[in-house]
């Protein structure tokens, strides 16, 4: 111990010095103000390795502010999450209006073609917690803040047209048995649990909004392959005060795609962060996503026509009945400079709104009005969250008399702080003043009747759509339902509240019920009494995934296998069929180094054959020597590689020295398992599409 003795402080070894990158020089050139590093106040720091002590091995001092300041920040840097949608991704970008909505609406943004606006688009999941995982069956929001010359215009939407609940005072009941169960605290992110299904038996008008939920529209493949919806009904205001209901619609460029569920529930080990890594990386490399924004606009008179309520958020426009106009798009070309800073501050209001929008009655709507403002008064912790620079108008300026409070950025200035005022006559600013020509203005609708806490006789059906729904999917689809019903349900441990789920489902179609009664192996219980009979609508097949968009690989990613002694020339023409359909290429390899191609080159792998399981992939090519196969058959990363990709119902293209791995996976031929020796083009071709008509042979669907 006799060596241990007190040095100069911030001198006490070689390490400290290097790694204040100043050769251990306490007297050195002062480093340029912009360079320093500061306390939060400005003081610039001379040590930021070593906090200050009673003697280099003795007590840390109370003095040392600099230490308490930065330990005293972090110990406060987490902000409560959201309540729901506290996992997201976001991304900066424009929307461009290529359609007038004149004569419907007198805001810019829809009128004015041509014009771009910013944007910042926050796409989440809503069960789960921030730190959850990005793949499992959920509804995911798709919340646009729009930066425009009138104000921001917050589109606070989802990838799924209907919601859950009729009426605002529902929607704690909901959150509360979707998320983690009270008194145990799991699951984390999933509703296949008893309370979320117990609340949703009780709660017919959820009914259509499950359907949604247990297709495949629950697990999507990538943020940048979902659709968007506004749900709520709106409404447009011209000129002269005249309206009509709007509701709004995002849809992909790159088509709509999901996962299979085997898949989502592998990829939530493989990549917690596959969609969040996925939308971060496409912006990066400049391959943007882009959707375009339609509008169905309906009038007082068409909305009565309807079968159903408008104001209903249960149901939906099929666009067979009201089609979809296109009047502009939506393009994500920045990331987030920095995650908390924009995609955790950002605060979505459904009030924000230019003048020419405005809301609707539909009484969910009316609640989030009321809590969308409120929640960021915990959440951020202060009436002034618009001004953190992500929430900022930046379109256009924003000034009024609201003052102080908490975390107050703005200096204002003048003696007048109220309106109106008579001080500009004083030589005074006298600041802002109303407009009514320009300003915001409600729609002028008529009111009558008793207050009443009554749900209308309009919002009584609540099978019909859930019917049309079911039926307007494809045969695959259907049994894609079929399926994640019977899994959630066989999570849940109440007998009751399975039996109960069924017998509403017998409202919906009765072979919908019939298959899960089987598959959780029920007698198939007595229909409920529906609230009001359902009808048959016309199916809708807008609502399929399935043929909806055709086949496409752009923004899609095809992993090549690759071992010691493949062939090169092999690689690079599917490398290059792939990258000419639009798709991109990642080299996987069993070590991180590369391989050694037959002509003796390296080629470097872009992942790890463990680490890079195929589920993170849309199609995979095994391109192998048969040398380098003898060692992938005793590899359990690569049997399951290729097993997955083959029961996710991907192309896999294989050279001929690939047929052992091929066949220890269980692979059996069919339109998409192509040799890429004889053509790379049609395996870009195959890579394009799932081969659904595998899916039979590989699980047993209800
Ligand atoms: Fe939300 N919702 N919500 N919601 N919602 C929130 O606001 C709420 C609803 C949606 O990326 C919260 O800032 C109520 C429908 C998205 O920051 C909260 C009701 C739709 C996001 C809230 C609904 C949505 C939220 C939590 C029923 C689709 C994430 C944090 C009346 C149209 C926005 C926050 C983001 C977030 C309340 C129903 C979409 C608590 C009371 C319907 C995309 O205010």
């Amino acid at each position: 111990m006799a060596d241990r003795k007190d040095k100069a402080p911030g001198r006490e070894g070689p390490d400290a010095a290097a790694l204040r990158g100043n050769g251990g020089e306490l007297h050195q050139t002062e480093a340029a103000p912009e360079r320093r590093l500061t306390t939060n106040h400005g003081v610039p720091i001379g040590d930021n390795q070593n906090s200050l002590k009673g003697g280099a091995r003795g007590p840390s001092l109370l003095e040392d502010f600099i230490l308490r300041e930065k330990i005293q920040h972090f110990d406060h840097e987490r902000i409560p999450e959201r309540i729901v949608h506290a996992r997201g991704s976001a991304a900066h970008g424009f929307f461009e209006l290529t359609q007038s909505l004149d004569g419907f609406t007198r805001a810019k943004i829809l009128t004015e073609v041509g014009e771009k606006t910013e944007v910042f688009v926050r796409f989440s999941t809503v069960a789960g917690g921030a730190g959850s995982v990005d793949t499992p069956r959920d509804v995911r929001g798709f919340a646009v803040k729009f930066y425009t010359k009138e104000g921001n215009w917050d589109l606070v939407g989802n990838d799924i047209p209907v919601f859950f609940i009729q009426d605002a005072i529902k929607f704690p009941d909901l959150i509360h048995a979707v998320k983690m169960e009270a008194d145990r605290g799991y699951p984390q992110a999933a509703s296949a649990h008893d309370t979320f299904w117990d609340l949703i038996g009780l709660m017919p008008e959820s009914t259509h909004m499950v359907m949604w939920a247990m297709s495949d529209r629950g697990i999507p493949r990538s943020l940048r392959m979902i659709e968007g919806f506004g749900v709520n009904t709106f409404r447009l205001l011209n000129d002269r005060d005249e309206a009509v209901f709007v509701k709004f619609h995002w849809r992909p460029k790159l088509g709509l795609q999901s996962t299979c569920w085997d898949e989502a529930v592998k990829i939530a080990g493989a990549d917690p962060d596959y969609h969040r890594r996925d939308l971060y990386e496409a912006i990066a490399a400049g391959d943007f996503p882009e959707w375009e924004f339609g509008v169905q606009i309906v009038t007082a008179e068409e909305a009565d026509a309807l079968p159903f309520d408008i104001l209903d958020a249960t149901k939906l426009i099929p666009e067979e009945l009201v089609p979809i106009r296109f009047i502009g798009r939506l393009v994500l070309d920045r990331n987030p400079d920095n995650f908390f800073a924009e995609t955790e501050q950002v605060a979505f209001l459904p009030t924000n709104m230019p003048p020419g929008i405005d809301v609707s009655e539909d009484p969910l709507l009316q609640g989030r009005l009321f809590s969308y403002q409120d929640t960021q008064l915990s959440r951020l912790g202060t009436v002034n969250f618009h001004q953190l620079p992500i929430n900022r108008a930046k379109g256009c300026p924003f000034q009024n008399f609201q003052r102080d409070g908490h975390m107050q950025t703005a200096v204002p200035t003048g003696r007048a702080n109220y309106e109106p005022n008579s001080l500009a006559s004083e030589g005074e600013i006298g600041g802002p003043r109303e407009d009514p020509a320009g300003g915001f203005r409600t729609f002028g609708l008529a009111l009558d009747g008793p207050k009443t806490r009554l749900r209308p006789e309009s919002f009584a059906d609540h099978y019909s759509q859930a019917r049309m729904f079911y039926r307007s999917q494809t045969a695959i689809e259907q049994a894609h339902i079929a399926s994640a019903i019977v899994f959630e349900l066989s999570k849940v441990t109440l007998a009751a509240v399975r039996l109960r789920m069924i017998a509403n489902l017998r409202n919906v179609d009765e072979d919908l019920a019939t298959r899960v009664a089987k598959g959780l192996n029920v007698e198939l219980p007595e229909a409920s009494e529906p609230a009001a009979p359902p009808q048959d609508m016309a199916p809708s097949p807008a609502l399929r995934i399935i043929g909806k968009y055709p086949p496409s690989l752009k923004g899609r990613t095809v992993a090549i296998l690759v071992t010691d002694g493949a062939d090169g020339a092999i690689v690079e023409e599917v490398r290059h069929a792939v990258e000419s359909a639009g798709g991109s290429v990642k080299i996987v390899a069993p070590r991180i180094g590369g391989v050694t191609l037959a002509n003796g080159a390296l080629l470097p792998a872009d992942g790890q054959l463990a680490g890079s399981p195929s589920v993170l992939f849309d199609a995979v090519a095994l391109i192998v020597s048969e040398s380098g196969c003898a060692e992938l058959v005793k590899d359990s990363a690569a049997v399951d590689f290729v097993q997955d990709a083959f029961v996710h119902l991907k192309a896999i293209g294989h050279v001929p020295a690939a047929a052992a791995l091929l066949d220890k996976a269980g692979v059996t031929a069919d339109e998409l398992i192509l040799d890429v020796t004889k053509s790379g083009k049609d395996f870009a071709t195959a890579a394009a599409t799932r081969q659904w008509d595998r899916e039979p042979q590989v699980r047993s669907l209800a």
